[in-house]
């Protein structure tokens, strides 16, 4: 029986300090990870003059046009519009610029720069303000944004959307898209609550959030260096700043099931007439791209989720410092990858994404396939880390080799 004892005790101290040396590892990697950021940024934004892409040999890569000193421009190849539009896209491999040159580009795709007059340079003043009024967090950054407009622009296209809406309705879902976590902290509302901060006095714990993203977007849009929507009739700019903010509360997911029950109630008898049914099929359109990464290939979506849980853990360790309680699904000691994802992809994401495939069948090929295909990938890593788990923890009277 001591043999045991001891036997237990030597893995269990070889297992902390396995965990020791790990968890170093990974703070180090999260540096590496950001300073490649900060100095891809550095000379994203020194450089207006030539292609500042780490692979620039790829037929994929912005070509860079000579000639313009102030901002940064680049033509996309066609290969790169053909695949912009789909959710396969490989958006870890753009500098910041090229992500601003291809937001750009799809403002001018869905014909949003002619229809509203935008003045082209104001166009990229706007864009680069909104770059730079994104934090380096792990997860809810400039790149973030891109793949959540990349996700929407794509959406419009498979949808048809610019069959189905106004073009203002267009214009609000992109401008949506772009600025929905302008400013984020990389601390959730749980914790802007909790620990009081200025943004949760400030809104009295209504999405405290959601409501500076929208905040910081009305301030950029307000500036008449950045004001898009200058070209506009006052009355017009107002509807779309309001449709704007609309479906940027909309993306707290602490209204997730009360949107989803109004959703499923209209889904039925979906009627494009009808101002309040648009008004909710926008709100789930933002929060489906929001949450999308899961809908692309294994290989794109994976880095995602590290981040995230990456950004949850830096919580974590801060709310166990500043004495305040930790989320379950924060808590390094408690998440479990694979486990947490099968619960997202089966409780809130394929139901979000089937009842938006009642109106649009052509989800069900390109976005529900690609979820159960995610939900089963991780329903096996969780089977599997089940496995391990019991071969590694010794039952009575065995001792595990
Ligand atoms: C959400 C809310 C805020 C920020 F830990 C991000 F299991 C998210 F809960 N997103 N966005 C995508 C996600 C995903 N949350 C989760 N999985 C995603 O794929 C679940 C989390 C890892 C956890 Cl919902
Ligand atoms: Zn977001």
């Amino acid at each position: 029986m001591e043999e045991i004892e001891r036997e237990i005790r030597s893995k269990l101290s070889g297992l902390e300090r396995r965990i020791e040396v790990e968890s170093s590892r990974r703070w180090a990697i999260h540096k590496c990870q950001r300073d490649i950021e900060k100095l891809r940024q550095e000379l994203a934004n020194s450089s207006h003059w030539t292609c500042v892409s780490p692979h620039p040999t790829e037929s994929k890569r912005l070509i860079p046009r000579r000639g313009l000193p102030s901002y940064p421009k680049y033509t996309l190849s066609l290969e790169t519009i053909k695949a912009l539009k789909r959710p396969t896209f490989n958006l870890w491999q753009w500098a910041p610029n090229e992500m601003l040159s291809c937001i750009e580009y799809m403002f001018h795709d869905l014909g949003l720069v002619h229809e509203f007059s935008i003045d082209g340079v104001t166009l990229k003043r706007w864009l680069l303000s909104v770059q730079g009024n994104y934090r380096d967090n792990p997860f809810h950054n400039w790149r973030h944004s891109f793949c959540v407009t990349q996700m929407m622009h794509g959406m419009i296209h498979l949808c048809r959307l610019q069959d189905h809406l106004s073009p203002t309705e267009n214009l609000i879902l992109m401008i949506a898209a772009v600025c929905h976590d302008l400013d984020h902290p990389g601390l959730d509302n749980t914790y802007q609550v909790n620990a009081r901060t200025d943004l949760a006095l400030r809104y009295g714990n209504h999405s405290p959030l959601e409501r500076h993203h929208c905040a910081v977007t009305l301030e950029l849009l307000s500036r008449d260096e950045t004001n898009i929507l200058s070209a506009m009739e006052p009355g017009a700019s107002d509807e779309i700043q309001k449709g704007v903010m609309e479906l940027i509360l909309a993306t707290d997911m602490a209204r997730h099931v009360q949107i989803m029950a109004s959703f499923s109630q209209c889904v039925e008898i979906f009627d494009f007439q009808n101002l309040k049914h648009l008004r909710l099929l926008e709100q789930v359109l933002i929060k489906c791209c929001d949450t999308s990464n899961e809908v692309r290939p294994p290989q794109i979506s994976e880095p995602w989720l590290d981040f995230l849980l990456q950004e949850y853990f830096m919580q974590a360790v801060r709310e166990k410092m500043e004495g305040l309680p930790v989320s379950p699904h924060m808590d390094p000691e408690k998440v479990s990858k694979s486990g947490s994802q099968v619960v997202f992809l089966t409780s809130v994401l394929i139901p979000m994404f089937e009842s938006l495939t009642q109106i649009f069948p052509q989800l069900e090929a390109t976005m529900v396939h690609p979820l159960r295909g995610a939900r089963d990938h991780y329903r096996h890593l969780e089977v599997e880390e089940a496995r391990r788990l019991l071969s590694s923890t010794p039952s009575e009277g065995t001792v595990a080799v």
